[in-house]
């Protein structure tokens, strides 16, 4: 049995950026050819896409847990590693996208939106890419950055323009079943429709799509019956309409404490006011039925509301019902600013993109200064600890950007322990400081100098005015992404 889901918890992981290459040219007669490692690449993302053909996540719950593939190392020869493919989730029209916390992170509407659960990492530059006027032969490649870890919730909203509220048996799903080609369960027992249906409804060129929810019974938004789960598949919709059952068998009834009961519950789940409204009286085939129609049609309509005696069973009132609904669905619209065919929705970013901080923690005998921001401790997942070189293009990388000089002014001396990264999973290590008080920076660490042979006058000027350029820009303006 196919059941309906409409919130799943998904596990997404995006690629590992390929790691770079360290290499050197190799060729008869030129031992020393130049370093041709080349980059990683990127690892795939995750993304989550709204197909209109998909219609439930149950794929979703099934599976929760999907992966991205990771960039291919760079190799020698300057070839470029492969980027990993992004993973293309298809969504249904109207899933909501929401972190642990319940936190709102997409709203995904419409065929092609898009949404990036996972990052994919970049991938490590080679060697090739990290030489420079001044390192010219570097003998590291950066480390391939891991893909983003996400766990999300979907949820589904169904995208209806119209909703249809009331008691069980009622007949909503008698109504859908007439006005549109969608065929759901019909039956003379309350709660007959567990979950939501959908059909879409042609009345002359307008076109629009109609759903209705579980019954709804009072107390419901403190849990009776099926309670106000459902309600979630209405609160899209631009009109709603509230079936009234004018045949019930039940003596405490009566379509006016009924469309009493249901508004109040409607009031309770709240965001749904702003709705416009009509009354559908449904089962005027029954001859009780009718009469009483008759009767509650003004007190209803001296309440405002437009009035529909109909009969779902006989075929009764039903196009103009639909005409009256299109036109109302097209109002709606045109009240609506138009949305873009497909949006793309950026995530925000959790740490501003050029800054870090630098905190103290620790105590007076064992300060431990904490760096923190979105370069360095990328940066630091970028370096193999193995290699020394590595590591000395890593503290240029950080000095270039402040953190040395910020370190001093927070009170670091050598010897304090610096961590780079959150609590659970940072880089700690003692500091060595390679400026002085004065801020100016010593020889660059790591660098390979064999290749420094004396240089005329225009070379050296040539090559200071190029390291004046790579130290003005930030190293990532290489990395391909
Ligand atoms: N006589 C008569 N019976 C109707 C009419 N519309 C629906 N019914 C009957 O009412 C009963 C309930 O109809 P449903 O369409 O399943 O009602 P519902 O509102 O979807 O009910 P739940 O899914 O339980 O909330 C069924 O036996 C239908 O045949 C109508 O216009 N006239
Ligand atoms: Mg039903």
């Amino acid at each position: 049995m196919t059941t309906f889901v409409d919130r799943v918890e998904l596990h997404v992981a995006a690629g590992n950026g390929g790691h770079g290459c360290a290499s050197v040219h190799r060729e008869k007669f030129k031992p020393l050819g130049g370093p041709d490692g080349g980059n990683g690449g990127r690892g795939g993302d995750v993304i989550l896409t709204v197909e209109q053909s998909v219609t439930t996540l149950l794929d979703y719950h099934h599976s929760p847990h999907r992966k991205a593939t990771n960039g291919k190392p760079g190799e020698g020869g300057n070839r470029a590693g492969k980027d990993g493919q992004d993973l293309i989730l298809p969504v249904p029209d109207g899933t909501v996208v929401l972190d642990k916390a319940g936190n709102v992170l997409a709203d995904l509407v419409g065929q092609g939106t898009s949404y990036i659960a996972a990052q994919g990492g970049r991938g490590g530059l080679g060697n090739a890419a990290l030489s420079s006027a001044r390192r010219k032969a570097p003998g590291f490649a950066l480390l391939g950055v891991p893909g983003e870890l996400q766990d999300v919730v979907l949820e589904l909203k169904t995208v209806a323009d119209v909703a249809l509220v009331g008691y069980p048996s009622a007949g909503k799903s008698s109504l859908i079943s007439v006005l549109s080609a969608a065929k759901p369960k019909i039956a003379d027992y309350p709660f007959t429709t567990l979950v939501p249906n959908l059909g879409v409804v042609t009345a002359g060129s307008t076109v629009y799509t109609i759903a209705d929810v579980p019954g709804l019974i009072p107390g419901a938004s403190q849990g009776k019956g099926l309670g106000l789960e459902f309600l979630r598949h209405v609160e899209r919709c631009s009109v709603l309409v509230h079936v009234l059952d004018t045949a019930t068998l039940e003596s405490d009834r009566d379509p006016l404490s009924d469309l009493d009961i249901i508004e109040e519950e409607l009031r309770q789940y709240g965001g749904l006011d702003n709705r416009p409204r009509i009354v559908v009286l449904n089962k005027i085939d029954v001859p009780d039925g009718k009469d009483l129609a008759e009767m509650v049609r003004p007190d209803l309509e001296a309440r405002g509301y437009r009035v529909f005696e109909v009969s779902a069973v006989a075929h009764i009132g039903l196009r103009e019902l639909s005409f009256a609904l299109g036109e109302l669905v097209g109002k709606a619209r045109a009240a609506k600013p138009k949305e873009e065919a497909t949006r793309i929705v950026i995530r925000p970013k959790a740490v501003d993109d050029a800054g870090f901080t630098v905190t103290r923690e620790g105590t007076d005998a064992e300060p431990l200064f904490r760096v923190r921001g979105e370069k360095p401790e990328r940066w630091v997942r970028q370096t193999d600890f193995n290699n020394d070189e590595a590591v000395g293009y890593l503290a240029d990388r950080l000095n270039r950007l402040g953190v040395e000089e910020k370190l001093m002014k927070a009170g670091a001396r050598g010897g304090d322990g610096v961590a780079i990264g959150p609590e659970e999973n940072a880089v700690v290590f003692d500091w060595e400081p390679s400026v002085t008080a004065g801020a100016e920076m010593l020889g660059r660490r790591g660098e390979d100098h064999r290749f420094e042979a004396p240089r005329p006058a225009a070379q050296r000027r040539r090559d200071r005015d190029a390291e004046r350029d790579e130290a003005g820009r930030e190293f990532d303006d290489f990395e391909p992404f």
